[in-house]
């Protein structure tokens, strides 16, 4: 074990509580060394202690930029107690241990929110010397002590005066740990400021260039990943979002379902009653009806399989009809704004199944997707859901020779925001606010097209008067051909084909009415 606590070294920008550790300190005997401030509050207070340049034999050096940066403290920090050679430089040098370092840093995240403040007074906010004595004191924690913040103080000075002047492996390993934390943290301050003052329209162009400084949040452990052999976790805190009100925790899968549907859902939050069935983050079906329980069915009327085991979301109270009848088959989750009277008593009657609460919606930019790839991380702003109806529809062009009439119009916005929420390639046939047929994550967009129609076959369901929406472009006019020839009426897609001109053609042919957004949607 370690010697006791010999010698000190006390630097401190917030002064709190330090008069009283360096007094519990001095009762053990401990020798006190400090910089120019820290000594001075020590002397106020009538505590004995050395000056810095007292022990380095230099005085502090640059208006303080150079005080602790010396071999003398260092090497008296670093070195490793039970190498003679370590200890036998330090007689050579006339160095003394340091076992205990006590700091405290510049406050630099304040400095930076004074808007006055030019850039060269917010570096000298940069603490140098503080995060080097930090860091050497946590990196030989096997033999030294670091407290890094005043509230550490208390409970240090309670080890060292019941434990004989020691503080034990673990502590110091608790104390390193926090450390560390916190020099991190104060560098990611410092990284976060100065890529934020860069990015500033860096190009000149009056736009502000995003600067992502993503920091980590706490993880929490999930069961396992996508597949039980694989680890899982959850960065963040998704409960601004929702919460889960019954059931198991969720999974790695839930999570990533929970928010999909979420993000659907929030595209009908103007909608009148609004369902949709999701699976693997894919709908199945949606709808918007009269009532909830109407929307339901039609929901399920697309796709009768899928749903079991999927999540079904709401866009308003649940209500005790459509609870039933969503109980017929089983329902991983369930998520609603609001359950009415009984809703909830009654769902979580089933032990599997799980209720979630929709709170905030998820509309807006501000947040940011991101997903792994090799060696890195790719990070982009969200598509955001789209504005009302009316609005959306403002931008779109018709070069069709007939206009889609209100009805499709209405149908077309509601089959494009639909296929907005569709894997890549998307294509998603609607009629009367529900889809018919979804084809979801196909590499051609042709065969995307065939599976809608085949969902729709499969489920019974007629194409005629439909109208089909497409993620991306139609790069041939054979897709659009294709959705005429099963009963499609109208057409949405974003355009920017080089053949659109054939692919508006065939729509003229086909008497299709066709929006052209001028924006895409993929998902991949
Ligand atoms: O300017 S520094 O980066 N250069 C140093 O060598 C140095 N050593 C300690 N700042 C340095 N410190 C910091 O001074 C400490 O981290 C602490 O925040 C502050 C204490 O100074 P004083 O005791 O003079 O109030």
């Amino acid at each position: 074990a370690p010697s006791p606590v010999r010698r000190a070294l006390l630097s401190v920008y917030d002064k709190t509580g330090i008069a009283d550790f360096a007094r519990r300190l001095r009762s053990l005997d401990v020798e006190l060394i400090s910089t120019g401030g820290t000594a001075d509050t020590l002397r106020d207070a009538g505590i004995d202690v050395t000056d810095v340049a007292d022990v380095t034999g230099v005085p502090e050096v640059l208006e303080g930029r150079v005080k602790t940066l010396h071999p003398a403290l260092h090497a008296g920090i670093l070195a490793r107690r039970s190498r003679e050679d370590d200890m036998a430089a330090l007689d050579e040098h006339d160095y003394a241990p340091i076992d205990l370092v006590v700091g405290n840093l510049y406050p630099f995240s304040e400095a930076v929110q004074d808007p006055d403040a030019d850039p060269e007074t917010v570096m000298e906010y940069v603490d140098i010397g503080g995060p080097t004595m930090l860091r050497a004191a946590a990196k030989n924690h096997f033999d030294v002590g670091v407290v890094s913040a005043p509230d550490q103080y208390a409970a240090a000075a309670d080890e060292l005066e019941q434990n004989d002047g020691h503080l034990s492996a673990p502590t110091r390993r608790r104390l390193a740990e926090a450390a560390f934390a916190h020099t991190a943290a104060y560098d990611q301050d410092i990284d976060a400021h100065l890529s934020r003052a860069s990015g500033a329209d860096a190009d000149g162009d009056g736009d502000l260039q995003p600067t992502y400084n993503v920091a980590l949040p706490q993880a929490q452990s999930l069961r396992y990943g996508e597949n039980p052999h694989q680890e899982g976790a959850l960065y963040g805190d998704p409960s601004p979002f929702y919460d889960k009100l019954h059931g198991r925790a969720l999974s790695y899968n839930n999570l990533l379902d929970t928010s999909s549907a979420l993000a659907l859902i929030d595209e009908f939050r103007d909608a009148g009653p609004t369902c949709a069935i999701l699976k693997h983050t894919n709908p199945s079906g949606v709808a918007t009806a009269d009532t909830l329980e109407e929307a339901w069915h039609q929901a399920f009327a697309t796709d009768t399989q899928s749903p079991y085991g999927g999540i079904v979301v709401v866009n308003q109270a649940l209500d005790q009809a459509t609870a039933e009848a969503i109980d017929e088959i089983f329902t991983e989750i369930v998520i609603a704004p609001e359950f009415e009277p009984g809703v909830l008593e009654f769902l979580t009657e089933q032990d599997r199944r799980r209720v979630v609460r929709a709170k905030q919606p998820a509309r807006g930019t501000d947040r940011l997707d991101v997903r792994s790839v090799l060696g890195g991380l790719l990070v982009q702003t969200r598509d955001p859901a789209l504005p009302p109806a009316a609005t959306a529809r403002d931008g779109w062009e018709v070069p069709t020779a007939r206009a889609p009439s209100d009805d499709e119009r209405a149908d077309l916005d509601f089959a494009w925001r639909v296929a907005k929420h569709v894997k890549s390639n998307a294509i998603v046939y609607a009629r009367d606010q529900a889809t018919l047929g979804v084809g979801a994550g196909q590499m051609s967009r042709i065969d995307a097209s065939e599976l809608a129609v085949f969902k729709a076959e499969k489920s019974e369901l007629d194409l005629t008067g439909s109208v089909v929406a497409s993620d991306a472009f139609f790069p041939f006019a054979d897709g659009l051909e294709a959705a005429a020839n099963e009963g499609a009426r109208a057409a949405i897609q974003p355009g920017g084909s080089i053949r659109d001109d054939d692919v508006i053609e065939a729509a003229d042919a086909h008497d299709v009415a066709m929006i052209l957004t001028g924006q895409r949607h993929f998902r991949h």
